[in-house]
């Protein structure tokens, strides 16, 4: 007989005195779930056979009794939940938040206001339309969600890339999302505004006409979630130790600045690499690019208007440009490790305006206060019941004793025979906090009840007319193909004819531009008054910017000059780019201890993996069409170029003029390495533009 295996003994997980998420000594999360090395059913029992079922004989019926048989699939048949209403699809990532200690004259909230104090941080970047299972890079909103494990709970900072909301209360959100989705007759399109629902809804509601410019600026399709900014939205009220109150607009900066791809790039991404965004994410991380991003905030005086300068500051639909009042820098935040499971973290990860911390308070923002009510709403049924709080990355990092019981999935054990209060039985534990609980600031509040809003509410086109003003004519340009296809794939002509009597009042120019492209007659009008333009709107300003995580692609063959590839490589990745070798074939090139492993071949490589392109001396001159197509596409899409030794033959051969701007040459690779890095810096290589932008929309005669 085989002797008995014995039982494992290591040592029983333990909960963590505070609170925190279990920790096994191997660095598991929570030993709970899949720990240990031999494979067992839920309630532990090994399992030697995980492949055949029990049957009665070899080639008979399957027994009721296979209880792993049963469980194996029953499990597997639960295996999903509900997706997100909205921000469905996303990615995740842990990271540090380390405060500058300036903020405390703002607020008590220790988060915020102690210098140097680190609290860990999960973040759930995502696009708002799709589901689940839809593309990273179709234009759309991108969420930019923040659960900070404070010392004093949790705090959410639930924002997104855009200052702006489509509408200004919370109670017309079913009306927009209704909008928005996909038609429910079809089903089409997915993750998409580019429909005839869409464009209905923003123009006869006019007050989404501001969110819907940056939708279609290049805000809409970033190049990278470590590469776009994050706000807040609403105003929120700060308190300090004193009691002393101000609202603040908070504002997300990265450190790699703000880019975007264009409407070329992510259209291949989005049948090439429908993962674009969580892949550069992960990769970045995992590469030690930590992205990074500096928090700030705009102050205001919380006085009886609630406005500044005339600007509503109870409305999501305005921003106060930077110019009138500056982003005070508040602290750091950095990612820094990759989820370990997908569907614990980024999936199971719930947020909720509503969760502050003491000195952190709402402003009567309705869109806020509406807000509030909604996100405890959705987990309840996204996540199964109350007990969502206690999943492992939603868990407070501090002791909690709520006195809530029992529930679905309820993972706590109480102890005591008490789960009221006050109680005399347990001691009166939990007693209410003498210090450091959570107060509002006293707070008058008054007026006759009302469904409606002041009449500042009624400024709908002043802020769009700003924001156009102040891009930089190559997104201009950009802004306006952005309209031309999307009302390009709306049917109904009233629709198309009414955003035109909307866009006129953003930009006349915009509006005839528009009009031009679709065959439609201009409308008349004008652009509305406004504030002047605000330079801190623009992407494209001439600043350069690290290239940490920037993908190098060096075209090259088998006879390709190895020391030159290696030099150029040490240079970009001493600046934090990632250098990856494209050949006709998979496998290594080079001789002996010279040799470059090939990352992608012609096959698998495409132009919007690449921040910048690199021909080999030695390179292949065998004209592979896929190559050239990948060296045409990154020149259209103004990539910075370098080529060196006969190198620069290649580029010739697939149609680039090697004296473009943007396009480097040199003997050897450290003739180009420098160079490349200094062009990568400006992201693109927008003097190129004008050569090369193939506008949807021909001139207005
Ligand atoms: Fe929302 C998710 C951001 C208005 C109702 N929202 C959600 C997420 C982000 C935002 C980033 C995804 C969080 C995650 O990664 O899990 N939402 C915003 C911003 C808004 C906004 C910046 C306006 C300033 N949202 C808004 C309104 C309502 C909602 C007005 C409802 C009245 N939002 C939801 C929701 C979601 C959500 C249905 C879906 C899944 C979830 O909450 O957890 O409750």
């Amino acid at each position: 007989m085989p002797p008995v295996q014995q039982p494992d003994q290591s040592a029983p997980a333990q909960v963590s005195a505070t609170g925190a998420p279990f920790v096994a000594a191997d660095g598991d999360r929570d030993p709970r779930a899949q720990s240990g090395d031999v494979l067992t059913s839920p309630q532990g029992v090994r399992i030697p056979d995980t492949d055949h079922s029990l049957k009665a004989g070899r080639r008979g019926p399957i027994l009721l009794e296979d209880f792993h048989l049963r469980e194996k699939i029953s499990h597997f048949d639960h295996e999903r939940i509900p997706e997100r209403a909205v921000h469905a699809r996303g990615a995740g990532a842990h990271g540090v938040f380390t405060s500058y200690g300036t903020a405390g004259d703002l607020t008590r909230a220790g988060v915020l206001a102690e210098k140097d104090l680190e609290t860990p941080v999960f973040v759930r970047f995502s696009t708002v339309l799709g589901s689940r299972g839809a593309a990273d890079s179709v234009r759309d909103t991108r969420g930019f969600a923040v659960k900070f494990y404070t010392q004093e709970g949790n705090w959410d900072l639930v924002g997104n890339n855009m200052p702006v909301f489509f509408i200004q209360e919370a109670i017309k959100f079913p009306d927009l999302i209704h909008a928005a989705k996909p038609s429910p007759d079809r089903e089409i399109p997915s993750a998409q505004s580019a429909h005839d629902s869409f464009w209905d809804f923003v123009s006869l509601h006019t007050e989404a006409t501001h969110h819907t410019l940056w939708n279609m600026s290049d805000r809409g399709i970033p190049r990278s979630y470590r590469m776009m900014e994050g706000f807040g939205v609403h105003s929120f009220r700060l308190v300090n130790a004193a009691g002393e109150t101000v609202l603040v607009q908070f504002k997300w900066t990265p450190k790699l600045g703000v880019h975007s791809l264009t409407w070329e790039e992510a259209q291949i991404a989005a049948g090439v690499d429908p993962d674009f965004h969580r892949r550069d994410l992960a990769d970045a991380i995992e590469a030690g690019a930590f992205p990074e991003w500096e928090l700030g905030v705009q102050v205001f005086e919380d006085n009886e208007e609630q406005t500044f300068q005339g600007i509503d500051l109870l409305d999501s639909t305005k921003i106060v440009p930077e110019e009138l009042v500056p982003v005070q820098p508040i602290g750091r935040l950095v990612l820094n490790a990759n989820p370990t499971n997908y569907f614990a973290e980024t999936e199971q990860v719930a947020f909720n305006t509503a969760h502050v911390v003491p000195g952190i308070e709402f402003s009567n923002d309705p869109l806020l206060q509406g807000r509030n009510f909604s996100y405890q709403d959705t987990q309840l049924t996204r996540l199964g019941g109350p007990n969502w709080t206690q999943l492992p990355i939603n868990r407070p990092q501090v002791s909690v004793n709520d006195n809530h019981r029992d529930g679905f999935m309820q993972q706590g054990i109480p102890t005591g025979r008490t789960g009221y209060h006050p109680n005399s039985i347990d001691g009166g534990s939990p007693a209410p906090a003498e210090q450091g609980g959570y107060t509002n600031v006293p707070r008058p509040v008054s007026g006759e009840v009302v469904r409606g809003v002041d009449a500042s509410f009624d400024d709908h086109f002043s802020q769009p007319a700003m924001f156009y003003a102040s891009l930089s004519d190559v997104e201009k340009t950009h802004t306006i193909e952005a309209y031309t296809f999307e009302l390009g794939k709306v049917y109904e002509q009233s629709i198309k004819e009414r955003v035109l009597g909307v866009l006129v009042n953003i930009d006349a120019d915009l509006a005839a531009q528009v009009a031009e492209g679709l065959g439609l007659p201009v409308p008349e009008g004008a652009t509305a008054e406004h504030l002047a333009p605000s330079p801190a709107l623009a992407q494209v300003t001439g600043e350069s910017f690290p290239a940490d995580g920037r993908q190098v692609g060096v075209v090259a063959g088998p006879d390709a000059d190895i020391a030159g590839i290696a030099t150029l490589r040490a240079a970009l990745e001493a600046a934090g780019a990632q250098v990856k070798v494209i050949a006709p074939r998979g496998g290594l090139i080079g001789t002996g201890a010279s040799t470059e492993v090939v990352e992608r071949t012609n096959v698998t490589a495409r132009s919007i993996e690449f921040d910048a392109i690199v021909v080999a001396g030695g390179a292949p001159k065998d004209g592979d069409i896929k190559a050239v197509v990948l060296l045409q596409e990154a020149f259209r899409q103004l990539k910075p170029f370098a080529a060196w030794g006969d190198g620069v033959d290649v580029l010739t051969a697939a149609g680039i003029d090697t004296g473009s701007p943007g396009v480097l040459t040199g003997a050897d690779a450290s003739d180009v390495a420098a160079d490349l890095l200094t062009t990568m810096g400006l992201h693109r290589v927008w003097e190129r533009a004008d050569l090369v932008t193939a506008s949807a929309v021909p001139p207005a005669a």
